[in-house]
């Protein structure tokens, strides 16, 4: 009996399997139980030796049961560390992938702009993103009172004389200050507002200013820069249309649309279902802010324009919402590692 038992004991693989050799060996209704029963007429001398005898093999098969249970706990505890392993060395398994490093689109835009700007003569300016009310502000013809201020939600610091700078161009202002016409550059760089975001706004954003002062420019020169860029950056003809946009900056000013390269122009939540998106307002520098640069008008006028340049790589990618530039998810990122 002791042998069988062993034997099954050993090939039990379950908890439940060791449960059920339990009860068929040292259960209520087991062997021994039925070989302690059997003894009922016996003499007593047997019943001593088979009784002791039963007791002990009883004992030993416990024994042997609690030890396979507390195994086959361990077993099972081990099992399922192996399934749910976490992995802790983040660092090193991104390392074994091998994640390529990857430039940010807006960056990659910003610099083929920056080229394409340069190979035309341009130069590239930087500018502060904290500001003045000056440069921001009243310089580009915006007084204090003037009802275009709240065209811009503006970030104030607590002293209510500077702010985060709502738009690139008073690096229009900074340039004329360092520069003396004629003359012609860009200027990209971060804006802030202080507004709700949405699938087209956010509240840090990217533009990229353009400024042109020179003898005799026409709104024609204006747009003949204009569809350079775009064709540039597109690679093929990009379907716009102009039409006229109020900042207190320019005169006359536009309003540069692209037909919305999400939708195709049918509708959808970037272009607010109007199948155009507001790219590049621009306009013929008004002569006020010539005069705050000390330009002499009578000599020199020019054309500017204000670049949404997070609006621009949406197009170019069709990326169809323009929180994801700032996500910080890697997995976003790493979709442009092979520009
Ligand atoms: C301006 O900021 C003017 N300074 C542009 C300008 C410059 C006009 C020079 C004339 C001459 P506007 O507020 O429309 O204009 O913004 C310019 C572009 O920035 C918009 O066409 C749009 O493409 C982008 N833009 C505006 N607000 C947001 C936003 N919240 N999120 C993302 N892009 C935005």
């Amino acid at each position: 009996l002791s042998k069988q038992f062993e034997a099954e004991l050993g090939e039990a693989a379950s908890q439940a399997d060791i449960l059920a050799v339990k009860a068929k060996y040292i259960g209520k209704k087991g062997e021994i139980s039925s070989i302690l029963k059997g003894m009922k007429d016996a003499s007593p001398e047997e019943k001593k030796t088979v009784g002791k005898e039963s007791n002990r093999l009883k004992q030993e098969m416990h024994k042997a049961i609690s030890q396979a249970l507390s195994e086959r706990e361990k077993q099972e505890i081990e099992e399922q560390l192996r399934q749910n392993r976490q992995d802790i060395s983040l660092t090193k398994s991104l390392l074994g992938q091998r994640h390529p490093a990857a430039y940010h689109p807006v960056t990659i835009v910003q610099r083929e702009i920056e080229d394409i700007f340069t190979s035309m003569g341009f130069t590239i300016l930087n500018g502060p993103h904290i500001e003045d009310d000056y440069h921001n502000f009243e310089a580009l013809n915006i007084p204090e009172t003037h009802p275009a201020r709240d065209m811009q939600d503006t970030f104030w610091f607590s002293d209510m004389k500077h702010l985060l700078r709502t738009h690139t161009s008073p690096m229009q202002v900074r340039g004329m200050e360092t520069h003396t016409a004629p003359f012609k550059f860009v200027c990209p760089g971060k804006v802030f507002r202080c507004e709700d975001t949405d699938a087209s706004h956010e509240m840090v954003f990217h533009q990229l200013e353009g400024m042109m002062v020179g003898e005799n420019i026409s709104v024609a020169n204006l747009i003949y820069f204009m569809k350079v860029l775009l064709a540039e950056i597109f690679g093929k003809e990009v379907e716009v249309r102009l039409r006229p946009g109020y900042f207190p900056f320019v005169e006359p000013g536009f309003e540069l649309d692209i037909k919305c390269l999400i939708c195709g122009g049918s509708g959808c939540s970037v272009c607010k279902q109007t199948g155009w998106v507001e790219l590049l307002p621009c306009g013929m520098v008004h002569p006020r802010v010539l005069e705050y640069g000390q330009v002499d008008t009578d000599k020199y006028n020019g054309f500017a324009f204000g670049l949404g340049l997070d609006r621009l790589v949406m197009m170019r990618y069709g990326i169809d919402d323009i929180r994801y530039l700032h996500s910080g998810d890697l997995r976003f990122g790493q979709q442009f590692s092979e520009y």
